[in-house]
């Protein structure tokens, strides 16, 4: 008797014990979250207390690195956790603010590179809970806030920087770099036991959000990835986690890659030019450039988060709290050119705005109101039907050719934007979206050729390709040289521009390549020198930089082809050519 009620217990234990990991597929993982496409980032952290001054100094950069730019000692900048008491923090509250502004998830720090943990952590006391006067969980609440509303709820979670602990990555001036044995040590017993905690006790996470893997191992990435699907097999894993074993990619931040990506995507935005919260930052984006930023990302196929740093009392800052309202209104009415949408199907970007699409639709974004009329090329599907998302039907015309097919695409508009954001026009196609994907010559009648567009031809050992904004690195090499082929519909003459775009926050750009531009048989050369500059919207910190070539003719409509070959590139360049695209423009 004794035996077989061990043995029924045994057996009742088994398929605990023995539990099959249930096993998800990436691309079920992904499912909500491509479908998504608009999220909200949180930078909240002890770093609020000092809000970017240091002993009555402001400190430039990013807020959330104050401790690493003015070389704080561990002993001082732990004394702010007994300052951190956010008494007016309401978790309903910051998550309507997501909500109202069409954010589908929120991601929030739970430990940033400074190593406090902003929730409940039984991993080490530098935590909200034991090390503030607040002693609560803000997280508990979050958790329950987004679960009322429906939204996701997110972690970012900063894996190899650890500037609390000696055996973490980055703080150089109170200890010395940790061996790779005493960083593994950190690894298994701060960072792995703390990512457990926060997949196991704040109910179903949407996702991970690491960062900076700097010099982390292959082996140490997937323990972590794995961790992530072992626990919660649904959430995924962003794409810093490092050696590429995220479940998605993500773009540096601020950055929105050029063209449609192939994997899926994220970039994470700051509001103005900081993370966490800095009492002096006032640089505001205007809600017209982050509805823009939003539609340009979907355009491309990625998902927007955008970021907010709330104070050390709890407070969303107000002028971040309105702008995201105004987007919240734009997104009410045009949130299904958003929302599960795919990229362009056009390789290239028209001139009026952007474009994001569904199966048998089209969103046509218009950024810049081009007047009574606007034209799309390229359109090979028939319309069945034109609609404003803010407004009426828009009457339109199909121009059609026995060789090509469709053509071009006419719509009648009001003389003004019903949004002066983004005018959403929704064209329903009859069957698959067909597009020629053949660079062209727009209706405003330039041409714009990108790097990604043409054929690169590298000299062995180049190392020159365009990044993931589509701005040519590493071009360094007079023998590389691009090529690109392009359809003229509206002959003339043209000026010869050749885009180049400053890198880091403005800070660097070189001059002075001497370089030849070819097209349709006529030669331009000239030297690249700063001749304006002009916004790159989706890409604020990285303005283009314009160099006037020279003049050329073209008489007949046709194909034609161009290249662009430096003749001499000045050696020791730290950026090269960083070309964004070759353009021509009308001749006045
Ligand atoms: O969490 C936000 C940033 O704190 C984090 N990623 C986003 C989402 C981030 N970690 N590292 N970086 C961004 C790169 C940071 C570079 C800089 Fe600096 C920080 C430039 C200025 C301050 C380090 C310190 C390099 C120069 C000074």
């Amino acid at each position: 008797m004794k035996t077989c009620l061990y043995t029924l217990a045994l057996v009742a234990a088994l398929p605990v014990l023995a539990q099959p990991q249930k096993t998800v597929d990436p691309q079920q993982r992904l499912e909500w979250w491509t479908e998504a496409r608009f999220g909200m980032f949180i930078h909240w952290g002890i770093y609020t207390v000092p809000a970017g001054e240091w002993n009555g100094q402001p400190v430039r950069g990013l807020g959330e690195w104050i401790m690493n730019r003015s070389k704080i000692p561990v002993r001082d900048y732990e004394k702010l956790a007994t300052q951190f008491n956010p008494v007016k923090f309401n978790a309903d509250e910051w998550v309507a603010v997501a909500k109202n502004a069409g954010m589908k998830y929120l991601t929030i720090t739970s430990k940033h590179h400074d190593g406090f943990a902003m929730y409940g952590s039984k991993v080490s006391p530098y935590n909200i809970v034991d090390a503030t006067p607040f002693h609560r969980d803000p997280m508990k609440d979050l958790a329950a806030a987004c679960q009322r509303a429906g939204i996701k709820l997110c972690f970012y979670y900063s894996q190899t920087q650890d500037w609390h602990e000696p055996n973490g990555v980055g703080n150089t001036w109170d200890f010395k770099e940790p061996s790779p044995l005493e960083f593994e040590k950190y690894y298994n017993e701060k960072v792995i036991p703390q990512v457990r905690e926060l997949l196991t006790n704040y109910g179903p996470i949407g996702l991970i959000w690491f960062d900076t893997p700097r010099n982390i191992t292959q082996e140490q990435s997937q323990k972590l990835a794995d961790l992530v699907h072992q626990l919660q097999p649904t959430c995924l894993v962003s794409g810093r986690v490092g050696h590429g074993l995220g479940d998605y990619d993500s773009a540096g931040d601020n950055q929105i890659s050029m063209g449609a990506v192939k994997r899926p995507w994220e970039t994470p935005v700051t509001l103005n030019d900081t993370w966490g919260f800095k009492k002096d930052d006032h640089n505001w984006k205007p809600a017209q450039v982050l509805v823009r930023q939003l539609a340009t990302t979907s355009s491309r196929g990625g998902n927007y988060l955008l970021n907010v740093g709330p104070t050390s009392e709890g407070v969303i800052p107000p002028e971040s709290v309105e702008r995201l309202a105004e987007v919240g209104k734009w997104m009410k009415v045009n949130g299904e050119a958003i929302y599960g949408t795919s990229a362009n199907p056009f390789p290239y970007d028209v001139p009026w705005g952007v474009i994001t699409s569904k199966p048998g639709r089209l969103y046509l974004h218009v950024f810049r109101w081009p007047g009574k009329e606007l034209v799309l090329y390229g359109l090979r599907s028939k319309v069945q039907q034109a609609k404003l998302l803010a407004g009426a039907l828009v009457r339109f015309a199909q121009k059609e050719d026995e060789l090509n097919g469709y053509t071009a695409l006419t719509l009648s508009l009001p003389a003004q934007p019903l949004d002066p954001n983004d005018s959403v026009i929704a064209l329903d196609i009859a069957g698959k979206v067909e597009v020629d994907p053949s660079l062209q010559q727009q209706p405003d009648l330039t041409v714009t050729m990108p790097p990604q567009l043409g054929d690169l031809h590298k000299s062995p050992g180049s190392q020159a390709r365009p990044d993931s904004r589509g701005v040519m690195e590493r071009w360094t090499r007079a023998q590389d040289w691009i090529e690109w082929s392009f359809k003229v519909n509206h002959p003339g003459a043209f000026d010869v521009e050749l885009v180049t775009s400053q890198q880091k926050y403005g800070d660097g750009w070189d001059g002075g390549q001497r370089v030849s531009i070819e097209i349709a048989s006529q030669k331009v050369s000239g030297l690249v020198a700063d001749n304006g500059k002009e916004d790159n919207p989706s890409n604020p910190y990285w303005p283009y930089v314009i160099s006037k070539m020279g003049q050329v003719k073209i008489d007949k409509a046709g194909t034609y082809s161009a290249t662009l070959k430096p003749d001499d590139i000045p050696t020791g360049q730290k950026f090269g050519l960083t070309v964004v695209a070759v353009r021509l423009v009308p001749a006045k």
